[in-house]
């Protein structure tokens, strides 16, 4: 940063299996900082709203058995879906504004890593391994913490029956849990972006609480420091 330019904001990024209360603390978040007049700016990925957004929305509300679409390709959609919205969000966190954020390239890698062993239909053969997952991603900006809510596949459930998407089903929730916790391992061995693990079974205010607590200290972490904007697995 030059001298006089405000410092960056501060990029928080929570991730998690579906229902474990991400929609929920990423607005009880942004709200809170909003009332304490910090700039915030709140990011859904994948963002539904963009040409590309609409391709994968279509993808995850046909049903898995019409097939067609590659496991590589949609995985790709869903990076281009995180590029594109990059410079916008590189330019709000520059200007100063926080911005929190539900999902990112964790659940992109998450998800396609875990999917194989469910969706056999595809054409393309070979494992889609963790390295190749991570590969488009690679470059974008990083988070400076990850909140990662966790919760048991047996609470989650308990919170209302899957919906009818593509990815809401058991087997492949539970596996998708055991590939956030080798991304955590990756970062923490290569001293990356911290995680923070938080107990997402607790009440929305007690979760609510722990949260407020690391992302102030977050905030403040990388406003002292002034810490440069990091990127992806780099
Ligand atoms: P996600 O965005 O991770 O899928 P949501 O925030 O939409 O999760 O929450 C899923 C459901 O669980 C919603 O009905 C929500 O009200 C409820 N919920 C969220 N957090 C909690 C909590 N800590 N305890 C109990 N129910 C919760
Ligand atoms: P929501 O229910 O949060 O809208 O997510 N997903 C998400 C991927 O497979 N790859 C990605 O890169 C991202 C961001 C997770 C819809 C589903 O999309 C999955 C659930």
């Amino acid at each position: 940063t030059t001298p006089g330019s405000p410092k960056r904001g501060a990029f928080i990024l929570l991730e998690g299996v579906d229902r474990c209360g991400k929609t929920t603390q990423v607005s009880l978040l942004t709200r809170h900082l909003l009332n304490l007049s910090l700039a915030t700016v709140a990011y859904r990925f994948p963002d539904r709203t963009t040409q590309v957004g609409g391709l994968i929305n279509g993808y995850l509300q046909s049903s898995a058995e019409v097939g067609g679409v590659d496991d590589r390709a949609i995985h790709l959609l869903f990076s281009a879906n995180r590029w594109e919205a990059a410079p916008k969000l590189a330019d709000t966190l520059a200007q100063g504004s926080h911005i929190i954020c539900d999902r990112y390239a964790y659940s992109g890698v998450a998800f396609t890593s875990a999917k194989r062993e469910e969706d056999r239909s595809s054409m393309s053969g070979g494992e889609l391994t963790l390295d190749w997952c991570m590969c488009p991603d690679i470059g974008l900006p990083a988070p400076d913490a990850v909140i990662f809510l966790d919760l048991e596949q047996e609470e989650a459930e308990k919170r209302g029956g899957y919906g009818g998407e593509r990815y809401e089903k058991k087997e492949l929730q539970t596996r998708v849990r055991s590939r956030f916790a080798e991304l955590q391992s990756l970062d923490e061995k290569d001293g990356r972006v911290p995680w923070h693990v938080v107990d997402a079974s607790k009440s929305i205010e007690e979760v609510h609480q722990e949260l407020v607590s690391i992302v102030t200290n977050t905030i403040d972490r990388v406003q002292t420091e002034s810490s440069p904007l990091q990127r992806m697995w780099a």
